[in-house]
This record gives structure tokens, sequence and C-alpha cells, in this order.
């Protein structure tokens, strides 16, 4: 399996999301941020677009985007080191499910793994119900297949990306 050869990279994808505190600034940083991860490339980054929340609309809209990385960190150590630019964006977790943050960094995929354990799972197990994660995706990877869920052109086909606002053009 790819994610056990420290050798050889493994393509990640990461979700980003920020509703507060400049979100289309935060999102920009963290692109810059996650290309800067030790051993990691970013290889792809999907344009940013404006959209609605979801699950809870009493919150301001939001602006999301995805980036494909090229790592030799394994999962665990991808997650923590989003976990920590997370932090250092000032997001404070709250409790609530549905809280408005500053900077949510989401892995979503890595290589053609499927792992669940107390702290990670992947794939994200809300990915394929997001247009704000698979529109982006399908943007920088039109031929991704998602492991144990399918093509990512196929998925998108059940979402709509009417909500979806472009805000910047992707790389
Ligand atoms: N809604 C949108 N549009 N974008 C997000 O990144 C996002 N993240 C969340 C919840 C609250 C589910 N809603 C979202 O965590």
């Amino acid at each position: 399996m790819d994610a056990a050869d420290p050798s050889r990279p493994v393509l990640a994808y990461v979700g980003l999301g920020s509703n507060l505190n400049a979100p289309v600034r935060q999102v920009r940083e963290a692109l810059i941020a996650l290309a800067r991860l030790p051993e990691t490339e970013c290889v792809a980054r999907s344009s940013l677009y404006r959209n609605p929340p979801l699950g809870d609309a009493r919150q301001p809209d939001y602006v999301n985007a995805v980036a494909g990385l090229s790592t030799r960190l394994s999962p665990h150590g991808l997650l923590s080191a989003l976990q920590a630019l997370e932090a250092a964006s000032g997001r404070v977790r709250v409790p609530a499910r549905w809280a408005p943050r500053t900077l949510d960094l989401d892995l979503l995929l890595y290589g053609s793994l499927e792992l669940g354990d107390g702290r990670l799972t992947i794939p994200h197990p809300e990915m394929t119900r997001r247009p704000f994660v698979l529109f982006p995706l399908r943007e920088i990877a039109p031929d991704l297949v998602v492991p144990g869920r399918g093509p990512v052109a196929e998925l998108v086909t059940g979402l709509s990306d009417a909500d979806l606002t472009l805000v910047e053009q992707g790389a």
C-alpha cells in the first residue's frame, strides 16, 4: 500500500474552509502554509468559492477550496500538521458541531487509503455530500476515484454547484 513506503510520496487532498476573520485571506494564507509543510509539496489548488453554510444557516458564508499535496508525511502526521495550522490561525475548537470557524482543514483523501480509527477517518466521511468539497476536487482532479465511493466525476452528478460563487481562480 502506498502509505507504507516512506520513500514514496503520496497524493493527499485537503479541504479548506473559513467563515470568520477575512475568509478569503484565511484560505489564501492556509494554501501558502500547506505548501510549506515539511516533506510536502502543493501540486494543485482549486479556485476559491464562496457559499452558504451547510448545516446551520445562522452564520456567515464560507470560502472553500481544495488543495492537492504530494507528501511523505504519514496520515496521522499530516493530520497533526493540519491541526497545528488551524490552531495557528486562531481557531478555537468549540464543542458545537456547526460552529463558525476561522480555518478548517479537513484531510479528505490520502492516496488510495481507507482508514477509520478513533482519530481519523479517510476518505472524509462527509466529503461526498458536500458540493464545496466535490466541485473544487473535480476541478483539480477530474479523473480521481474516491476509494470506496467511486469517480469524483460521477459523485458530483448527485449535487448542485448553484450555490458556489467563484471568488478567485485556482492554479
Ligand atoms: N458549510 C460550508 N459551506 N463550508 C464549510 O466549510 C462548512 N464547514 C462546516 C459546516 C458547519 C458543516 N458547514 C460548512 O464544518
